[in-house]
């Protein structure tokens, strides 16, 4: 029996990684220097996984940016605005993952339904395909110089070619052979330096195939190991079970990787009727790979039992669920914690202790070896029991109908066409977030940081309308990321010290813990964005995070249905609106960018997740008064399969993108009865750039082809804290000035 992960946290402990690589782009480390560093922090890493006894260490796992664009670099798939650039290759490759001045950045969606981003391939005619470096074979090789045996890790041909865009149906068949040419070279390669097992990731193979899809996808893996005969291929799938695994258990890879976990224990089942063919091993994904809390080992001891009547000891793995990217990396900096709730959770580190000690007790040693773990296992559940009861869960309905709300809002506010506005966060600078570090840590008086979020609120406010926006915000400057700013107000939620989880690229967030039910102790966003409304004429909007994305966000107890602790959000939430109304707020927004996330993959299990995240939005909701106007925003996802349930979240407008999918979006709601509020992202904020007045005139424009103008609100594709105030402020000015002309030519046309 043996150990394995699909894959570790790239950020190192302190986020040593993203301090290279944004002291990098800043230009305060040269390459040679980055390098280096990156070197010293994988070392590290093997060192560490090495350490925790790990059989099967991963490499090709770390990356500098994102697995997927490393992928399509590797395959000389670099979009042409990109490929012209001047500069060393690693300067392409940045300017790819983030945008120059010259060429917007590559798109970026959400990496199934985790909140960790990859970069989009663009599979253009203009492709060259080749293999112009062989990565995972460089870090396999720097790992076997330090003397650590791994197993490489790659992004499968099936998961890469279909998460790519650009590719029509019918090119399908001759892009996959292209494709496996070249993965059967990378793939030599690693064979013949050595590599005991290759780990080839398709995730994509768990979404709702057809029998027909599932086949095809098995056939081309066929023609794949056909092309290596000799290569040690593990096929590894995660975060839900594989509903054709028939047609692929009698593949001859030598190892299958399965998620039992997150399979509603339909693997076991499947593995039982079809087994595996005779040689292959099973590496089983027996602990939960993407949460945080302690696993009941004895449990995870009776699944491996139940595995082992399938498959010889000596061809079985255990390993988490899937990857430990989206898990912070260690637990012994959380100081905090009370020691019952501390004694209940496992980062990265503490489930490779977790593994090596299923290990242990499933191959001879004592059941006391789990005595322990179980132990505080057991303190932890008895402190901390599920909250399982609910009471809002009837259907929520906001009265009256939206059309005649829109009259009553309408008849408020007097906004023109095209209302400008923004999504909520302003610039977080240096000195707000070392003035809220000081202020946490008692160096800073309340007093004293109130008063400088207040000082940021007037220059913002002010600035704001001086820019001439319709709807200003307040600019969340006393948080610090919209789930862990609830987490920390929220009864039942607790967040981490250091508990950092990679989303995109050197971006982290620190995902609270839901470890009781929640509850609101008292109003949450009042004072301040009073105060900013006291500021001006101008409506100010208030900013919630919705239900469904703070639970999406956080870890959530896995023992508790996400429905219930979706409900109890929304109570919380509800409170909320009602306090911010009386302070005089007519406007609020709640925020639910995580909705589309969460789709669940299988398809029959979107119906009841769409009816309790929608009603619990509107739960949040549907106290609000009919002049209050209702806003959300989502993040970029396709929304083509969900129009109805965004309608019937019934929100008086919705914010989407529209930037990097460049309009595309904005046909989703073409064929629809769609009638309410749409804000058009006019600009990527995750990019840099400053967008000229006439891009962004364009897209509204070509918005303006496809739905009625007196739906559309002109803003930033998402909020702008990650952005810097001059930045922020020509780029505002330059969407005011598109809207403002747009608005003319409307008026003009009347
Ligand atoms: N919060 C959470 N998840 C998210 C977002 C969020 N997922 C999707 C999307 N938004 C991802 N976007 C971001 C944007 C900015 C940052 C992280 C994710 C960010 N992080 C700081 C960093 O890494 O430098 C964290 C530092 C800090 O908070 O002080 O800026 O908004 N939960
Ligand atoms: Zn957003």
């Amino acid at each position: 029996m043996k150990t394995s992960v699909q894959g570790y946290p790239r950020i190192g402990e302190n986020r040593e990684w993203k301090r290279a690589l944004e002291a990098y782009w800043k230009e305060e480390i040269t390459a040679a220097e980055l390098q280096e560093q990156m070197k010293a922090i994988r070392l590290e890493r093997l060192t560490r996984l090495e350490a925790s006894g790990l059989d099967l260490v991963p490499t090709g796992d770390f990356s500098y940016y994102d697995h997927m664009l490393d992928t399509a670099f590797m395959f000389n798939l670099v979009p042409e605005r990109f490929a012209s650039l001047s500069g060393n290759e690693l300067d392409q490759y940045f300017a790819a993952a983030r945008g120059t001045s010259e060429a917007p950045a590559m798109e970026m969606t959400k990496w199934f339904d985790t909140n960790y981003h990859y970069i989009v391939p663009e599979l253009e005619d203009s492709w060259v395909p080749d293999v112009t470096r062989n990565y995972p074979l460089e870090q396999y090789r720097e790992a076997e110089a330090a003397g650590i045996k791994t197993k490489p890790v790659l992004v499968g041909p099936y998961t890469f070619m279909t998460l790519a865009k650009g590719l029509e149906a019918e090119h399908r068949d001759s892009c996959m052979s292209v494709l496996l040419s070249l993965y059967a070279k990378v793939i030599v390669e690693l064979y013949e330096a050595g590599a005991p097992l290759i780990q080839l990731d398709e995730p994509a193979l768990v979404t709702s195939l057809t029998r027909e899809e599932a086949g095809q996808a098995a056939k081309w893996l066929q023609q794949l190991l056909d092309l290596v005969p000799k290569a040690p291929l593990q096929l590894q799938t995660y975060f839900e079970s594989l509903t054709h695994w028939d047609l692929f258990a009698a593949l001859p890879f030598h190892a299958f990787g399965l998620d039992l976990m997150y399979d509603d224990g339909d693997t076991l089942q499947q593995l039982r009727q079809h087994p595996p063919h005779q040689n292959a091993a099973l590496a089983i994904g027996v602990i939960d790979g993407r949460n945080v809390w302690k696993s009941d080992l004895r449990e995870a001891q009776q699944l491996v039992h139940s595995v082992q009547s399938l498959c010889p000891e000596n061809q079985l793995i255990l390993q988490p669920s899937c990857s430990l990217l989206h898990v912070p990396v260690s637990l012994k900096q959380e100081e905090r914690f009370v020691e019952d709730l501390k004694q209940g959770m496992a980062f990265a580190d503490e489930k490779l202790q977790e593994l090596q000690l299923l290990k242990q007790v499933c191959t001879g040693a004592p059941e006391s070896t789990l005595d322990d773990h179980q132990a505080s296992l057991s303190r932890f559940r008895k402190r901390y029991p599920a909250a399982g009861d609910t009471s809002s869960e009837k259907l929520a309905m906001r009265e009256p109908v939206f059309s005649r709300r829109a009259e009553l809002q309408q008849a408020r506010w007097q906004l023109p066409l095209l209302p400008t506005t923004t999504i909520g966060s302003l610039p977080q600078t240096t000195d707000m977030r070392k003035a809220r570090t000081a202020y946490r840590r008692g160096e800073l008086s309340a007093k004293r940081y109130r008063a400088m979020v207040e000082e940021k609120m007037q220059r913002w406010i002010k600035l704001q309308e001086d820019i001439g926006l319709d709807v200003l915000v307040h600019g969340e400057f006393e948080r610090n990321d919209m789930v862990e700013f609830f987490g920390e107000k929220l009864d039942g939620m607790a967040v981490t010290q250091n508990g950092w989880v990679q989303s995109y690229g050197s971006r982290c967030v620190k995902p609270p813990l839901i470890y009781g039910a929640v509850s609101a102790p008292g109003s949450m966003t009042v004072s301040e964005t009073a105060y900013a409304q006291s500021l001006t004429d101008r409506p100010v909007k208030g900013m919630l995070t919705g239900p469904v994305t703070i639970l999406k966000w956080s870890f959530e107890r896995s023992d508790v249905p996400k429905s219930v602790t979706a409900y109890q959000l929304a109570e919380a939430l509800q409170q909320e609106v009602e306090a911010l109304e009386e302070a005089g707020i007519g406007m609020i927004q709640i925020d639910e960018p995580a909705l589309r996330e969460g789709f669940p993959l299988k398809r029959e299990k979107r119906a009841h997740y769409l009816d309790w995240a929608v009603n619990s939005f509107r739960a949040a909701s549907a106290v609000a008064q009919p002049e209050t106007q209702i806003h959300t925003h989502m993040c970029y996802s396709d929304f083509h399969d969900m129009i109805d349930a965004i309608s019937a979240m019934d929100a008086d407008v919705i914010s989407i993108e529209t930037s990097r999918s460049h309009g595309g979006l904005i046909q989703a709601f073409e064929d629809n009865t769609y009638d309410k509020g749409i804000g058009l992202g006019v600009y990527d904020i995750h990019s840099p750039r400053i967008p000229p007045v006439q891009e962004m005139t364009d897209m509204i424009e070509r918005c303006l082809n496809v739905l009625p103008a007196f739906q559309f609100w002109v803003n930033p594709d998402c909020g702008l804290k990650t952005r810097n105030e001059s930045e922020t402020e020509a780029a505002l000015r330059n969407m005011q000035q598109a809207a403002e002309t747009v608005r003319e030519t409307l008026i003009g046309q009347t």
